[in-house]
C-alpha cells in the first residue's frame, strides 16, 4: 500500500459527485512537467442533468513571451469503473491555453473542508508516476483546518509526493474571472 505503485493508489471509496459540486480554493500543489497553473487557482464543479461531471477552473499563468494572465479551463469527466477515477479532457477559452486528457482521481475528500486530488499523465517502468501533478483543495480561501492537515499530509505519503508541494498563493489576481 506504499510501494508508489500508480496502480495501487488508494482512491476515495463511494466517492459522490454530487456532494463534491461547488467551489474549491487549491490551497497546494504538486506539478507535472512544463507549463501549469501557478497560483490563484480555484475549480468549480458541477453535475449536469445527466449526472456527468464537468468543472471550470481558473489560476494565473505565464505563456509564452512571458504574458501573464488568468487561464479560464473547461474540464469534462469521462466515468470508470471506479466512482473517484475519472478522465478529464481540458482545454482553455482561448486556443492558446492548454488542451488535454489526464486520468483525474479523487483521493479522499469529507467534501465540506477538504480534497486531495492525484492525476499520473506517465507512468515508468516500474509503475511508479514518472509525471504527475496533484492539488490539495480547500473549501475555504483561508485554507485547511488545522484537524485535516495531517489526513493531508498522510494522503500525500500514501501517493508519493510528499515533500513536492509548493502553497497556492490567492492574491486576486484572477478576481472575476
Ligand atoms: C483542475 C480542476 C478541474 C478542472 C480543470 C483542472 C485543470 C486545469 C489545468 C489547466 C492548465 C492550464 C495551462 C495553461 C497555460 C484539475 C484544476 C480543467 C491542468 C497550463
Amino acid at each position: 500500500q506504499h510501494d508508489c505503485q500508480v496502480s495501487n493508489i488508494q482512491v476515495m471509496q463511494n466517492f459522490d459527485r454530487s456532494r463534491y459540486t461547488g467551489r474549491w480554493y487549491a490551497v497546494a500543489k504538486k506539478d507535472p512537467v512544463g507549463l501549469f497553473l501557478l497560483d490563484n487557482v480555484v475549480a468549480q464543479f458541477s453535475v449536469d442533468e445527466s449526472g456527468k461531471m464537468t468543472a471550470t477552473a481558473h489560476g494565473r499563468v505565464i505563456i509564452l513571451n512571458n504574458w501573464e494572465m488568468c487561464a479560464n479551463m473547461f474540464g469534462t469527466f469521462e466515468d470508470t469503473p471506479d466512482p473517484a477515477k475519472f478522465k478529464m479532457r481540458y482545454w482553455g477559452a482561448a486556443s492558446y491555453l492548454q488542451t488535454g486528457n489526464d486520468d483525474h482521481w479523487v483521493i479522499d475528500t469529507d467534501y465540506d473542508n477538504y480534497a486531495i486530488h492525484y492525476s499520473c499523465r506517465e507512468v515508468d517502468l516500474d509503475g511508479t508516476c514518472l509525471d504527475g501533478y496533484s492539488f490539495i483543495f480547500s473549501r475555504h480561501p483561508t485554507g485547511l483546518r488545522p484537524e485535516d492537515q495531517k489526513i493531508v499530509t498522510n494522503k500525500k505519503k500514501e501517493i508519493c509526493f510528499l515533500g513536492k508541494y509548493r502553497r497556492v498563493g490567492h492574491t486576486g489576481f484572477c478576481e472575476g474571472s
